[in-house]
């Protein structure tokens, strides 16, 4: 709920120039994931800190639920050093002088939630001193890392991160954060095939055996832009069936409930499983709705009302 009225926030402004009587012109871009908030809040939920999730154009939620993941797994010192260290406390002091309310948890929510929205609006005290904005915000300490305006990106970037880890022994695992349009990209293709190579089973030496610990999670949301994926952009008629091109074990792919975050959390927990086995790659195809518009000035030519009345019944707040 906190990430639909984040993003119901940026809808209004960019509809009305205000939100609750407070005026501004937010003119940077602002891909919303209004109706897809069950698959970031159950994938966040089975993810530790050092597990790090790359996302796309439309990861505000998925950056907002790892980040509350996060706070409420860290302990207490380590959370407060890292509030204090960033950018020397600049943040946390905006947080605390700005904002009333009360101290403890909520002040790390309110040092999450303010450092994403003064990015959005590229702003100094955002996290990434507002060079990011909407679309490249990230922040380590939660295992955040950059999002990404180039469709299918972070597959490749997810699948080196977890060779990183395999290499240096460094425990978790790497989530590529992705649409189902990203299916139609070849570095998606490339990454499933890089991180799932025989090699590592039959070549390598037993303290690096197994696959990547890299867990490609696709958002289906259905739609590429105005594109409908099945019967019409991909040849696929379910998404998890890719996973049959990659090996013998169909990188462990599965379709779940992305409307549930329960059955989110669930499989994510399940592969995770797995992935620190050195038995990964895995493959999720969480189906799920976006109700908003790819962008703010989508008019949805492309989809009928009824369709989108069918999918309210579903909504994951309900
Ligand atoms: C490589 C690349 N091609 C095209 C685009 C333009 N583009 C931006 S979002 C988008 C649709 C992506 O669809 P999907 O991956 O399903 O994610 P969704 O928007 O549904 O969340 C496209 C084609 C881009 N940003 N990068």
């Amino acid at each position: 709920m906190i990430i639909r009225e984040f993003e119901t926030i940026l809808a209004s402004l960019k509809a009305k120039g205000a939100y609750c009587g407070i005026e501004f012109n937010y003119k940077g871009p602002a891909h919303l994931s209004i109706g897809q908030e069950a698959a970031a809040v159950g994938a966040a939920a089975s993810l530790e800190p050092h597990d790090h999730i790359f996302g796309s154009h439309r990861s505000h939620g998925e950056f907002i639920a790892k980040g509350l993941s996060a706070i409420r797994k860290l302990p207490d010192d380590a959370m407060r050093l890292i509030m204090e260290s960033h950018e020397r406390g600049a943040l946390l002091r905006t947080v605390e002088t700005s904002l009333q309310g009360p101290k403890g948890i909520e002040t790390a929510e309110n040092f999450l939630l303010l450092g994403l929205l003064a990015e959005i609006f590229m702003r100094s005290t955002g996290f990434n001193r507002g060079m990011g904005g909407s679309m490249h915000a990230f922040f380590p300490p939660f295992g955040t890392y950059p999002n990404n305006a180039i469709v299918g990106a972070s597959a490749g970037i997810a699948t080196g991160a977890a060779l990183r880890k395999k290499l240096a022994g460094a425990s978790g695992i790497t989530v590529a954060n992705a649409g189902d349009g990203s299916t139609g990209c070849g570095p998606v293709w490339e990454a499933m095939n890089f991180a799932a190579m025989a090699q590592f089973d039959t070549l390598w030496a037993d303290a690096f055996k197994g696959g990547l610990p890299v867990l490609f999670f696709f958002n289906n949301n259905f739609y590429a832009m105005g594109g409908q994926t099945i019967g019409e952009t991909m040849g696929w008629d379910r998404l998890s069936r890719i996973g049959l091109a990659v090996n013998q074990q169909a990188i462990h792919a599965e379709t779940v409930d992305g409307t549930n975050p329960l059955a989110v959390a669930d499989a994510v927990a399940r592969k995770r499983e797995l992935l620190v086995q050195g038995r990964g790659p895995a493959l999720l195809d969480v189906e799920c709705y976006r109700s908003s518009g790819h962008s703010t000035t989508d008019i949805n030519s492309y989809r009928t009302k009824d369709e989108m009345q069918a999918w309210e019944q579903h909504d994951p707040i309900i």
